[in-house]
């Protein structure tokens, strides 16, 4: 009835701008009558019909939708079917994402390592730092003649990477892109975030600060003799379930690879330019980010063959390391997103001739792949449509194939959109629902800011309410009903694979937190007991042993941010 909650309503449990599309997917047959009436349920404040049905093309299930998009006044309000109940409630509101913004930034400061977490920044998930990595060792893999085996560095800072301790370049590397490019799409609208972090006071937008924590660990990766970047920082194996200031084992840096190396240039390229507004406060980083980056680029061009295969080096070398490998034999995208960087930034040409970028031979006629941390050549198209106007002749005959390709991407996104079960991008195909799947309903929405952003196509306001609509899958409206983001929705992950959150005895989990989500063959790949359903868009768990649907990662976190930020700044009311 009517007084009871219903999980078959699915909506997004934050809310909506008042003049944005309002959808709520019921996931159970019905028809008729929709309400919306206060959290009370005692005033209907409007009254619809749901809509047609639609048939999920991967369960055969039939949906139907509630569209209140008419009603704009700002409140606190739930869906009612008749006989069928009540959604969860969500809000109307000009800024309605804002506190989302924050908290998703702020999930950045929860994973910091080597610092304190003090209750004046942290609250109730205050705790001691962890991983001081002041006394490093140098893995035999890494060995150089400045260098050799057990040689013990210091590479402080930096954030762990997911629910597991260790530090990675290359997924450091699309982490950190992502952040910086909303820092430089955005320079005024991310000074409003506050995001409560020690660095607060200082003239820079927190998410810059923030950023820079990460970034001061990643200029220690890079071996000063050579300019080689290890490719990551770890332990030889996973830590248990522990706090973060319990887990002492013994860290190594590993192997240096050309996708870490050029990652990093990709970064610190970028850095730089971000930067550079900020010289009284970061006296000399600037330049240093630039230097790294050229160093890094040289590194590069001397070792092209450097790919990281953990099972080789394991086989050459002792103690075997079997944490996260970020193993990616082709760098061909790489090159291309650290060339365009370091072009962009330094406006010298024989960076742009280094690569070929159009035609791009890896996709002919296709739209350009969604960045992710294996598959960067994206990155490269967004920083020359962000950098248009300062670019030198050589890359401005060139913009009218970025804009072909922005173009190209967000409309194919977009396509069929609406016939989808639950009128979302996310989820057109099986495809979409792989490891971190929430992370690509977060880039697909920044693709299409990018086109809104970048381009003149017709299609403008379209790629803007479709990147809104993304948001809407993260947050509720998707065939689990879950918001993925822990504590921000009411149905939120409890149990995140997350190490502070299982162990921190706090009922709570770490808020602001992406979790990876639907992932088709979770079941298969953490063999976590639970699953309940082998649909594609079903597979979902909400227990900490499912790592492969319930992590947290530091690269799905970053597009939350980008998404949850620029919506925010873009919106006009
Ligand atoms: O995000 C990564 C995903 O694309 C891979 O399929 C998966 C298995 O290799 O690894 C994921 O990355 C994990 C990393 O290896 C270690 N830290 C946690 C990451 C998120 O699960």
């Amino acid at each position: 009835d009517a007084q009871s909650l219903s999980e078959a309503i699915r909506l997004n449990q934050i809310g909506f701008y008042p003049n944005a599309a309002k959808i709520a997917v019921v996931a159970e047959d019905a028809q008729g009558p929709f309400q919306i009436t206060t959290p009370d349920l005692k005033k209907v404040v409007f009254t619809g019909m749901l809509g047609t049905s639609r048939q999920n093309a991967l369960s055969g299930k039939t949906t139907r939708s509630a569209d209140f998009s008419s009603f704009t006044k700002p409140g606190t309000y739930v869906v009612v079917i008749p006989g069928m109940g009540h959604s969860y409630p969500f809000e109307i509101r000009s800024d309605v994402y804002r506190e989302l913004a924050i908290g998703a930034i702020k999930g950045f400061y929860y994973q910091r390592t080597a610092i304190d977490l003090p209750e004046k920044f942290a609250g109730k998930w205050a705790r001691p730092a962890g991983h001081p990595d002041t006394r490093v060792l140098i893995h035999p893999s890494a060995a150089s003649a400045d260098r050799p085996t057990g040689t013990v560095i210091s590479s402080p800072k930096g954030w762990y990477d997911a629910g597991d301790y260790n530090k990675y370049i290359v997924n450091s590397g699309i982490t950190m892109g992502t952040l910086l490019s909303l820092c430089e799409d955005f320079p005024d609208y991310v000074k409003k975030l506050q995001t409560n972090i020690p660095e607060s006071t200082n003239k820079l937008p927190d998410v810059l600060d923030e950023a820079l924590w990460n970034l001061r660990w990643m200029l220690t990766m890079q071996d000063p003799s050579d300019g080689g970047v290890y490719h990551k920082l770890t332990n030889a194996r996973f830590d248990g379930m522990i706090m973060p200031d319990k887990a002492t084992n013994e860290r190594y840096v590993v192997a240096k690879s050309i996708t870490a190396t050029l990652d990093f240039a990709a970064v610190m390229a970028q850095a730089s330019r971000v930067i550079k507004p900020y010289k009284n406060e970061l006296p000399g980083l600037a330049d240093s980010c630039l230097s790294a980056a050229v160093k890094a680029w040289k590194w590069a061009k001397a070792n092209p063959n450097a790919v990281y295969n953990q099972q080789a080096m394991n086989s050459a070398f002792d103690p075997d390391v079997v944490t996260g490998g970020y193993e990616d034999r082709t760098a061909d995208d790489e090159w291309m997103w650290a060339a365009v960087e370091l072009y962009a930034t330094t406006k010298d040409d024989t960076y742009y001739t280094a690569v070929t970028l159009f035609p791009d031979s890896k996709t002919p006629g296709r739209p350009l792949p969604l960045p992710a941390w294996p598959q960067v050549r994206t990155l490269a198209i967004y920083t020359l449509a962000r950098t248009a106007n300062s670019l030198t002749a050589l890359g401005k005959k060139d913009l009218p194939a970025v804009e072909q390709h922005l173009i190209t991407l967000a409309d194919s996104l977009i396509s069929g959109a609406n016939q989808q079960a639950y009128q979302t991008v996310m989820g057109k195909s099986a495809k979409d629902f792989i490891w971190g799947s929430s992370a690509e309903a977060a880039n697909q929405g920044i693709a299409l800011i990018q086109a809104y952003q970048f381009t003149n196509s017709p299609n403008r306001s379209q790629y803007l309410q479709y990147a809104l609509v993304n948001l809407d899958y993260l947050l509720g409206r998707n065939a689990v009903g879950y918001s993925f983001v822990t504590g921000f929705g009411d149905k939120t992950p409890m149990h995140p694979h997350h190490r502070p959150s299982v162990a921190d005895g706090i009922d709570s989990p770490v808020p602001g937190l992406l979790s990876g989500g639907t992932n088709a063959n979770a079941a298969r790949q953490d063999k976590c007991p639970g699953y309940t359903s082998t649909i594609a868009d079903e597979v979902y768990l909400d227990a900490d042993c499912s790592y492969a649907s319930n992590e947290i990662a530091i690269n799905w976190n970053a597009p939350l941010v980008y998404l949850t930020a620029a919506l925010e700044a873009l919106q006009k009311n």
